[in-house]
C-alpha cells in the first residue's frame, strides 16, 4: 500500500485536489480510500494561504521512482511552479510510505521525512487508516499523541465520487 499526501493553498483548492485525483487515477494507480479535506495553517513559511490537504491510500505496481515520474507530471499539468522551499502551490504531491519500503537518494526519500511532525498528514490518515503502523512497529494514535505540531487542522468536507 502507498500513502500520498496532497495539498494546495492556490486557486481553487477544492478543484486542485479532484483534478489531481482524476489525473491518479488515469495513471496505473488504484486508488483505496481518500480522507476527508482538511483546511490547515502552513508550517515553515507561514506567511501564505491556508491550505487544504487530503490523504490517500492506493496500490501502485510500479516502483516509486516511476510513481514519483507520474507525480511531477501531474504537478506540472496543474500549473506548479518551484519558487521557493515551502512556497505556495496549486497541487504538491507527496510519497508519505511506498509498500514498508526505505529509500534514500536526493531525489526521493521514503518514508517521508517529515510526516511524523505533521498534523496534516496524520490526522487525515488516522481518519482512513486507524490501525496504520509506520514501518509495521509504530501505531499511527502513538505518532500522533508524540507530534509537537500545534497548528490548526479543521476537518471541512468529504470529496464525493471521486474513486
Ligand atoms: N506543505 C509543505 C509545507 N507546509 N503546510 C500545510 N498546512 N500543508 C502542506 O501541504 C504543507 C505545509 C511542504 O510541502
Ligand atoms: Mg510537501
Ligand atoms: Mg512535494
Amino acid at each position: 500500500m502507498v500513502v500520498l499526501s496532497l495539498g494546495s493553498n492556490i486557486g481553487n483548492r477544492q478543484e486542485n485536489l479532484r483534478k489531481t485525483i482524476s489525473g491518479l487515477n488515469s495513471v496505473d494507480l488504484e486508488i483505496l480510500k481518500i480522507s476527508s479535506v482538511f483546511e490547515t495553517e502552513p508550517l515553515g513559511f507561514k506567511e501564505q494561504d491556508k491550505f487544504y490537504n487530503i490523504v490517500l491510500t492506493a496500490e501502485y505496481s510500479g516502483t516509486p521512482l516511476d510513481l514519483l515520474s507520474e507525480i511531477h507530471k501531474i504537478e506540472k499539468d496543474l500549473g506548479r511552479k518551484r519558487e521557493f522551499k515551502n512556497s505556495p502551490r496549486t497541487i504538491d504531491i507527496d510519497i508519505i510510505t511506498f509498500n514498508d519500503q526505505k529509500i534514500d537518494t536526493e531525489s526521493l526519500t521514503i518514508p517521508h521525512k517529515e510526516y511524523m511532525n505533521r498534523k496534516f498528514v496524520l490526522i487525515p490518515l488516522a481518519e482512513i487508516e486507524p490501525n496504520f503502523m509506520f514501518n509495521g512497529k509504530s501505531k499511527i494514535s502513538e505518532t500522533l499523541k508524540k507530534c509537537n505540531d500545534n497548528s490548526e487542522v479543521t476537518k471541512l468536507f468529504r470529496l464525493n465520487n471521486e474513486i
